[in-house]
């Protein structure tokens, strides 16, 4: 295979991607390079080895054995590489989930993996107790506090690394191993653990990392998208540390302002955001050229398809491309993506090194060029598979074919637009929202009878929740329930899923059979804006 002339040799048969990843860099001479900066510490790549050393040791010390699973509840700190590559070096499976989820979600994965520990931040863990405690009693558990102080039956991540030696044994782990998991939601069911081998993050880092973004030692990079996503770990780990280069992390919410403090602070020369919010910072008065830092080169999209004219307006301030990519949990990371001097905004892009696509109708038959199919993915970076989900497994990863549940078109030069999914779901802020999710917590507001939920496009061509609304006899729609809904989701969902507008209505489009047709609405949007 190929992704440009470089001298890193291919994973095969026993290798630990940790030893690639963290190893390396302080072999080769880089040990004194900056690897990761938070707001109150840094680490040399040096530093982090040792790090990662001792919580490699560490694991066995607690009775934790290869292939073991090891949740991290984390936010963006310095402590986060140590935990995830730590646990890779000793062959333990790292599973970082997403710190925004409900306590029900979490409790899910925890059981779903059956962790023998979580590493949670100390910021996370008064919320969690109540599901830490839950599973505890049942069953043991680890609970190891980062970035903070433990609880009485906690135990403290520094105290750990203390008691450990800073030189670990490299566990003889295989390519095709399973390194890491990251849980991927859907329309439907539970979330999947979606299960990713050692040879995995070398593949992204060849193709995509200096492939498209082109990363070199000198880099530093900052990604709005957190570590725990897919995204979010290819940008701050995965391609930086190919080569050694240097990343920020943000712990906290990104918002306009910390986005852009952030940039001044750090001059980072690579920035990787989601359209949401590449389009609230276009609307923020601070923006100006190169987002505020004095070297930037280069930025990038995901998550989301990028609309056309955020993408134009932002070149024009910033004075920077913005290359947009698709990427899904399930291939680890982009595969379709924008060139540097060949954007076309509006598109995905083209096939980046090292993967193929194509597009096939309802059957499987290919489809002509200029017509809608599904987007299905061939490349070296596909998961194991779901976790314990076998069913869903064989669906989505058909022998060397991955089906991503997109619909797109290809053009005459080869350039992929994003036409849709090919079920209800859509995304916001590069977060999946199921309608099912949002209905079903609109339901369990007092007031409501039934609820059907769609995306609607706002003024910049992003999509957000809009629902439906049917309510109990007697209650009236007025602006203070619509505001107490709006709160109710927030609540019991997530912050960024509740519906940005509610209509009410005397009923919904339903079939036979009682289903929502929610289709019927959207083509309604459609009409009236059309
Ligand atoms: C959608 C896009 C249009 C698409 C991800 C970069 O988003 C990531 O992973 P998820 O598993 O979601 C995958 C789905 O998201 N999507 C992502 N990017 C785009 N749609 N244009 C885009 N540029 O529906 C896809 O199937 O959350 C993104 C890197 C790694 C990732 N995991």
């Amino acid at each position: 295979m190929t992704g440009g002339a470089i001298d890193w040799p291919e994973p095969s048969g026993s290798y630990n991607a940790a030893a690639d990843f963290v190893d390396r860099n302080v072999r080769e001479g880089r040990g004194d390079r900056l690897a990761f900066v938070d707001p109150r510490r840094s680490l040399t790549y040096r530093q982090l080895q040792a790090r990662c050393n001792r919580f490699a040791n560490a694991l066995p010390r607690l009775g934790i054995g290869r292939e073991r699973r090891v949740m991290m509840i984390m936010l963006d700190t310095v402590e986060f590489p140590v935990v995830f590559w730590g646990a890779i070096k000793a062959g333990v499976v790292a599973v970082p989930i997403n710190t925004l989820l409900t306590l029900e979600q979490w409790q899910f994965m925890i059981e779903d993996s059956r962790s023998d520990a979580v590493v949670i931040s100390a910021d996370l863990l008064e919320r969690a107790r109540p599901v830490l405690d839950d599973i505890a009693r049942r069953r043991h558990l680890h609970v190891i506090v980062a970035d903070g102080a433990p609880g009485p039956s906690d135990i403290g991540l520094d105290d750990l690394l203390a008691g450990s030696s800073d030189e670990a044994e490299t566990a003889a782990t295989h390519a095709d191993e399973t390194a890491f998991w990251l849980y991927s939601s859907g329309s439907t069911g539970n979330p999947k653990g979606t299960r990713h081998v050692h040879s995995s993050p070398y593949w992204s880092a060849r193709s995509y990392g200096l492939g498209i973004v082109g990363m070199r030692t000198e880099d530093v990079n900052f990604s709005v998208a957190k570590l725990f996503f897919a995204y979010g770990l290819g940008n701050g780990m995965n391609f930086p540390m190919a080569v050694g280069a240097t990343t920020i992390l943000y712990p906290d919410r990104p918002t306009p302002d910390s986005v852009l403090a952030t940039m001044r602070m750090h001059n980072p020369t690579i920035f990787y955001c989601v359209p949401t919010l590449y389009a609230s910072l276009l609307a923020f008065e601070g923006l100006s050229t190169g987002a505020g830092s004095n070297r930037l080169r280069l930025c990038l999209s995901a998550g989301e398809a990028l609309p056309e004219d955020v993408g134009r307006r932002w070149q024009e301030r910033v004075g920077v491309e913005i290359l947009d990519g698709i990427g899904s949990t399930e291939m680890l990371h982009i595969f379709i993506s924008n060139r540097e001097g060949k954007v076309r905004y509006g598109s995905s892009g083209t096939p980046i090194p090292n993967y193929d696509a194509k597009l096939v109708g309802e059957k499987g038959e290919p489809v002509p060029i200029g017509e809608i199919g599904e987007l299905v993915i061939k490349g070296p970076t596909a998961s194991e598979g779901y976790w314990n989900q076998r069913g869903r497994s064989r669906r989505t990863f058909a022998g060397e074919w991955t089906f991503t549940g997109d619909k797109y078109r290809v053009d005459e030069d080869g350039y992929y637009w994003c036409c849709g999914r090919t079920d209800d779901m859509f995304k916001v802020s590069g977060i999946w929202v199921s309608p099912f999710e949002v209905e079903s917590a609109l339901i369990t507001h007092p007031a409501v009878l039934e609820a059907a939920v769609i995306g609607v496009e706002d003024t910049d061509g992003l999509l957000k929740p809009k629902a439906y609304i049917v309510l109990k006899q007697g209650q009236s729609g007025d602006q203070k329930l619509l505001e107490t809904l709006k709160e109710h989701v927030k609540a019991q969902a997530g912050m960024w899923k509740y519906p940005r507008w509610i209509e009410f209505r005397d009923e919904l489009p339903k079939t036979a059979t009682g289903k929502i047709q929610r289709f019927k609405l959207r083509a309604e949007v459609h009409e009236t804006t059309a």
